[in-house]
């Protein structure tokens, strides 16, 4: 099933100049970008986007990492894109996380952990329009898509 997934590329990854290295990732693997930006997130939206861990006692410092310094925020889209890209990514802990995942191989934080990626095809629903307007979500032929799936996947 063909989905589209939200990608935060957090704080971190900006200010450690790690952007184009994970778009580059996502690319490479064959995923397509349908809409890209820079925001500052506030807090209130970190609120609602981070509800399931707001009454952590982590989750301040969370919060003041994530509405520090700008993001950029992604719409990727492909063939079971979520659990592929949430694979893409590693585990949450980059320090456990497996090499060759983005998190294994360019993270040491659990918190500044460089990327969020939507967990399900629900969460990626309400995440892609928490951010981003329906005009800023790109529908067009990648046309490469004919060589990187097969038939039964397009
Ligand atoms: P993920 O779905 O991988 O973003 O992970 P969670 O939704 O469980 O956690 C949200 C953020 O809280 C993660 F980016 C990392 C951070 N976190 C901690 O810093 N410590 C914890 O014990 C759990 C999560």
């Amino acid at each position: 099933m063909r989905q589209k997934s939200l990608i935060i590329l957090k704080p971190d990854t900006v200010q450690r100049g790690l952007v184009g290295e994970i778009t580059g990732r996502f690319e490479k693997k064959g995923l397509k970008l349908v809409a890209n930006k820079m925001a500052m997130l506030k807090p209130e939206t970190l609120r609602e986007h981070y509800a399931h861990i707001a009454d952590k006692p982590f989750f301040p410092g969370i919060e003041k990492f994530m509405s520090g310094s700008p993001v950029i925020l992604q719409v990727w889209e492909g063939f079971e894109a979520i659990d592929t890209i949430r694979t893409v990514c590693g585990v949450t802990n980059s320090r456990t996380a497996a090499p060759g995942t983005i998190r294994g191989d360019l993270s040491m934080s659990y918190g500044s952990n460089v990327i969020h990626a939507s967990d399900s095809p629900e969460a990626a629903e309400v995440e892609v329009k928490r951010f981003f307007s329906e005009e800023e979500v790109f529908e067009y032929n990648k046309v490469i898509e004919q060589y990187s799936y097969s038939e039964d996947e397009r």
